[in-house]
């Protein structure tokens, strides 16, 4: 790794170098999936919560060029406030590199630069996947085919659940990617805490997946990540019958606004935010908390000895 290219800041070297528990953090999420002002705000409980939980936080992007594995708070604020800011995935990072630009990573991209840095746990709120009316458009999140190739434990809610989940689930399963459940056998649904779709696995602690973690590394014959998919309590969830009439009207939205590609994801979450009036901010600001403070856990159980 050239530390003048992908950096990771001190106190983040220092606890891989360590073998103290890290947690990744994606900034997608941060300057492209939450409103502002807000975003900095929950950017900031997000790392707290990591460390309220006995690990290190690792929040990556990528500033003037250069990517930062640790942001810092001058850094992240730079991210969630400038215009301008890129939404990199793992094919953009040399060419946004090379052009100096401000970007901030997405699920492929964090997952990607976590585990070339030696960073096993990350957490986020929802997957890419294949989205809704994907055979004609192709649009499947470059997220799955990353973590086929990328041996990351991410902790999440699911895929959000504006994607077609069923077929997200089997493209998981034709790229090798394993799927577990955190205290269920149901797949979560995002702003909802069941999808409707049923998994072969679950787990119910920390150590569960820090067992998981060790056996492939010691099989050696996978080299794809795991995803832990964390429920929303269902008194915590969106109302569904909100959540289906919000959905419908975005999923309008797009046709009559020529919304396509990377737009997509950023344009549905910001028309949930402004359609219930908050409600799905809350929402998925309690997942991506409930997310770091389980990948913490998850980090301090696969580094204990
Ligand atoms: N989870 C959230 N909000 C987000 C995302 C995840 O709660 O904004 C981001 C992640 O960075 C993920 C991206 O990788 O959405 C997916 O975008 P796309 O569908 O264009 O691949
Ligand atoms: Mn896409």
């Amino acid at each position: 790794m050239d530390e003048r290219v992908i950096r990771p800041s001190a106190e983040v070297a220092e606890a891989i170098q360590a073998g103290r528990p890290v947690v990744a953090l994606e900034s997608t999420i941060v300057s492209h999936g939450l409103p502002r002002p807000d975003n900095l705000k929950v950017a900031h409980e997000i790392e707290q919560t990591v460390r309220d939980a006995g690990a290190v936080p690792a929040t990556i992007g990528m500033v003037g060029g250069q990517l930062v594995v640790g942001l810092d708070s001058s850094q992240l604020t730079r991210l969630a406030t400038a215009d301008g800011v890129a939404k990199l995935s793992v094919r953009d990072l040399a060419v946004a590199a090379a052009a100096g630009a401000d970007g901030a990573t997405t699920v492929a991209a964090t997952a990607a630069i976590a585990a070339r840095a030696g960073i096993a746990v990350f957490a986020t709120g929802g997957l890419g996947g294949v989205h809704r009316g994907a055979a004609e458009s192709f649009d499947e999140s470059a997220d799955l085919s990353a973590l086929a190739r990328t041996p990351v434990t991410v902790v999440c809610a699911g895929v959000k659940s504006i994607l077609d989940v069923g077929a997200t689930l089997e493209r998981l399963e034709t790229l090798g990617v394993p799927v577990v459940g955190y205290g269920t056998r149901r797949f979560p649904g995002f702003y909802l805490t069941d999808s409707g779709h049923d998994l072969d696995w679950s787990v119910r602690s920390p150590e569960d997946v820090a067992r998981i973690m060790r056996a492939r590394a010691g099989h050696g014959v996978s080299g794809a990540g795991l995803i832990v998919a964390n429920p929303l309590p269902t008194d915590e969830q969106l109302d569904p019958q909100l959540h289906d009439q919000v959905l419908a009207d975005g999923l309008a939205g797009l046709a009559r606004d020529g919304i396509a590609g990377k737009a997509v994801t950023p344009y549905l979450l910001a028309h949930f935010h402004s359609a219930t009036e908050g409600r799905s901010l809350a929402v998925n600001v309690r997942i991506i908390l409930r997310n770091a403070e389980l990948a913490a856990r998850v980090a301090v159980a696969s580094t204990r000895p």
